[in-house]
């Protein structure tokens, strides 16, 4: 049995990784949540719910202890886009939030993940297979929180034993909650414009490649990690780990041969597009496959199948 508080669970993780957690676990899986997003239906129904804001700190330690948490999934964060255009905003979330989680962790004995981002690296980081340990200097506010936040993490764990554990994801690429605000959303995006409408103006350039994973590999590698014996764990904060890189170009042909009459067109972003270049083309994720067993089983081919058949049952339906 475990006692699990998510917060930020009505977001693009916390929404799938929530109801994962009701069906692995028995015990309180509680979905916290800011009053402007609320749980609905299924999310709200399956389970025990309540408002934590993470910029709160006694409203997470009173859940922790009405619900005697042992385990905080701390997903609240701006993405790298909008955490552009609200930096303050994306450092009082990303950090003061996590400084309030760690801190309840430390007093109350909790165990916390945190997701990282290939957003931690820049320019400066070697771009193809990036290793697990190079350098880290962002020039986004997103990747500022994102070092800090390991760093903030491997402190906790090392001056206070706080059990805390993290992976450094890629785009993630979902049909149940949509992103908002990612550099890396363009490739959610796509799938819901093949199906909607065929066409699809992309906001990267056609050679811009990037890591990305599908969501049920992504929720995998944060429960198994969690779940892993500590003694194996060399690293902590955070681990590289990566199913797949593409570029719009390769994406587009792989919808396109699926649906033959499908249309992209470039009109660029600059902001996404400087940001998705100072990221890495390829990730090395040895460590965490060495580590903790990180395999995932979702490639490019299989996720394009997938994401189509789903959208595309329930666009006939009228539900996108
Ligand atoms: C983003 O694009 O901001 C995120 C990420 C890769 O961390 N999806």
């Amino acid at each position: 049995m475990k006692n699990i508080l998510i917060i930020g669970s009505t977001g693009q993780i916390g929404s799938e990784l929530t109801m994962e957690l009701r069906s692995r676990y028995t015990g309180n899986i509680v979905a916290g949540y800011i009053p402007s997003a609320k749980p609905q239906g299924r999310l709200l129904e399956s389970g025990p719910s309540a408002v934590v804001d993470v910029t709160n700190a006694q409203q997470i330690a009173e859940t922790v202890d009405k619900y005697n948490i042992d385990t905080i999934y701390n997903l609240a964060a701006l993405l790298s886009a909008v955490a552009e255009s609200k930096p303050q905003l994306a450092w009082t979330i990303g950090m003061g939030g996590l400084f309030n989680v760690l801190e309840v962790a430390r007093e109350k004995k909790c165990a916390v993940f945190t997701p990282s981002s290939i957003g931690v690296f820049g320019n400066n980081s070697p771009k193809n297979k990036t290793p697990q340990d190079t350098i880290r200097q962002p020039r986004t506010m997103y990747g500022v929180t994102k070092v800090s936040g390991e760093l903030l993490s491997d402190y906790y764990f090392i001056r206070f034993g706080v059990d805390t554990r993290s992976v450094r994801f890629p785009g993630l690429i979902s049909n149940v909650t949509p992103p908002g605000g990612g550099t890396t959303d363009y490739a959610v995006d796509i799938y819901y414009s093949a199906i909607k409408t065929g066409k699809f103006e992309c906001p990267l350039g056609a050679d811009t490649y990037m890591d990305m994973m599908y969501m049920p590999d992504a929720l995998n590698a944060a429960i198994t990690l969690m779940e892993v014996d500590p003694a194996r764990l060399v690293h902590r904060n955070s681990f590289n780990v990566t199913a797949m890189s593409f570029c719009p170009k390769i994406i587009y042909e792989a919808i396109k041969k699926r649906i033959p009459d499908f249309e992209i067109t470039y009109i660029i972003d600059p902001l996404r597009q400087s940001i998705a270049d100072s990221w890495p083309d390829s990730l090395d994720d040895s460590c965490a496959r060495n580590e903790w067993g990180w395999n995932p089983y979702w490639d490019m081919e299989k996720m394009t199948d997938d994401m189509l058949t789903i959208l595309g049952e329930r666009h006939k339906k009228g539900l996108i």
